[in-house]
């Protein structure tokens, strides 16, 4: 049975001849946040759909595609386009940076990986072994090196070789983690320097296992950084997915890909109705 109507089920209960569903519960359960939440239960109350389960969801599916509207956004295009990859640990910047620059291989564009993440020497490892298989340039330094310098470098070469993109893989770090935030915003600020203040494409990936916590991630992100847009990965798995709508409905950030898997491949273009189908499906 999918997540919705095991939702449903779960959270229906009969008083006399009446059912009774209770809808804040089901949202919320749903990663949808407290303020969409909210925000769909006060539509269902005002427009008097609290015990009409079908209409209700009705109701719940169109309100979701008007908040997701119809993800129109594009990378920059740049001398390179720049896009930054940040987000915690393990949520699949590493895995997304090498997935977009397969994506754009295939369409015939340039592409340059930088490997900011110097923290870890493994880290840098990861990227190398990734872009050997893609056979695209990578550009990185040592343990430890300073990651702003490894990004203007990065640069600096693709914008010689006249790439049309520079992707760039930064370390993961908790929002709250004061100096990682400001090495970030030193990357950024570098990288906006050497462009000529063409804006980065600021890309934050999240793991979608996370639920709700995703959107306290965005927020910090966002704060710190601005973000353009999202990327979710891990929906191969069990997770729900709610809280790309909570995220757009809250931030306005929109969601751009979603990750399915491990493999190069696995990397699908965002659409809301796709979206709502299998949230309600699933
Ligand atoms: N199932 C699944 N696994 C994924 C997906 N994306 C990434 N992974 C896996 O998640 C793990 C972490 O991915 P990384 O790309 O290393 O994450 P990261 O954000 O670079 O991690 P740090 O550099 O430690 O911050 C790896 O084992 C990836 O193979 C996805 O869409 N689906
Ligand atoms: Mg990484």
């Amino acid at each position: 049975m999918s997540f919705w109507k095991n939702l449903v089920g779960k959270f229906t209960t009969l008083i006399g001849q009446k059912e009774q569903v209770d809808w804040e519960a089901i949202l919320i359960e749903s990663d949808l946040g407290i303020n969409l939440s909210q925000k769909l239960y006060s539509l269902l109350e005002k427009e008097k759909l609290l015990n009409r389960t079908d209409l209700a969801e009705k109701r719940i599916r169109n309100e979701l595609i008007a908040i997701l509207g119809n993800g129109n956004l594009s990378f920059p295009i740049g001398q390179p386009g720049v896009i930054l990859l940040v987000g915690v640990n393990g949520g699949g910047k590493t895995t997304t940076a090498a997935k977009l620059a397969y994506k754009f291989k295939s369409e015939g564009k340039k592409v340059y990986l930088a490997a900011c993440d110097t923290f870890r020497a493994a880290a840098t490892e990861q990227l190398k072994i990734w872009a050997e298989k893609l056979e695209l340039p990578v550009i990185s330094a040592k343990e430890g090196a300073d990651a702003a310098s490894v990004a203007f470098r990065a640069y600096s070469q693709a914008s010689q070789s006249q790439a049309d993109y520079l992707i760039v893989d930064t370390a993961g770090r908790q929002a709250n983690k004061k100096n990682l935030m400001l090495e970030l915003g030193k990357i950024k600020k570098t990288l906006e320097k050497a462009s000529g203040q063409v804006p980065l494409f600021v890309l934050l990936v999240v793991d979608g296992t996370s639920g709700s916590n995703v959107l306290v991630q965005a927020r910090e992100f966002h704060e710190a950084l601005g973000l353009s847009a999202m990327v979710v990965t891990k929906l191969d798995s069990s997770a729900k997915g709610g809280m790309i709508a909570a995220v757009k409905y809250e931030l306005g950030i929109p969601t751009l890909f979603i990750g399915r898997g491990e493999n190069l491949e696995a990397l699908e273009a965002f659409s809301p109705e796709g979206f709502i189908e299998e949230f309600f499906s699933r």
